[in-house]
């Protein structure tokens, strides 16, 4: 389990409380392995230099990012779980192969009451029949497909897009 946060911020997006606004970022198993395998389907740019990049983008926007890459389904529901409790406002997840398979990442996004937004690297509707239904979808604020690292960069986008309007 990995746990990241970016510092790098101005003072545009924030809570009543008057601090920054906080969003999630889960990338789910086999994430890590990232540019140095399969590159034919996603890539050569490793997770790292990914996350490098949203945080980027993120202190561009104004809002915080606690990233966090696990191969285990359990980990993925509990920090799902406690996402309000720790005053995210909004949560990005890559469910990977979980994306296919996972009511019980389904029933925590269903149940934690933060929007949620889907990413993938590639586009899983032009892939193996069994990568074309997505059990979270249906779930989330919307879902971003097949741009490579810029679907976590416009995932990113529409996350304080949700976030910037009045509540
Ligand atoms: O396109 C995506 O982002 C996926 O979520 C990636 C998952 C796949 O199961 C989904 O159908 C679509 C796979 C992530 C594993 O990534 C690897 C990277 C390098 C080497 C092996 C796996």
């Amino acid at each position: 389990m990995r746990l990241r946060g970016s510092l790098a911020h101005d003072s545009k997006h924030e809570n009543k409380a008057g601090k920054v606004k906080k969003i999630l970022v889960i990338h789910g198993p086999n994430l890590n392995l990232l540019g140095q395998r399969e590159a034919d389907i996603y890539g050569r740019t490793t997770l790292d230099e990914i996350n490098a990049l949203l945080k980027k983008t993120a202190g561009e926007q104004g809002v915080v990012l606690t990233i966090f890459q696990s191969n285990h389904e359990g980990e993925i529901v509990d920090a799902i779980g406690k996402a309000k409790e720790e005053k995210f406002s909004a949560i990005l997840i890559n469910p990977a192969a979980y994306t296919h398979t996972s009511v019980a990442i389904r029933d925590a996004i269903a149940a934690v009451d933060v929007p949620t937004l889907e990413v993938h690297l590639s586009n899983i509707y032009a892939r193996e029949e069994f990568r074309h239904t997505s059990l979270i979808a249906p779930v989330c604020h919307g879902q971003i497909s097949g741009f490579g690292v810029n679907s976590y960069v416009l995932g990113l986008q529409a996350a304080v897009n949700i976030i910037k309007k009045p509540s």
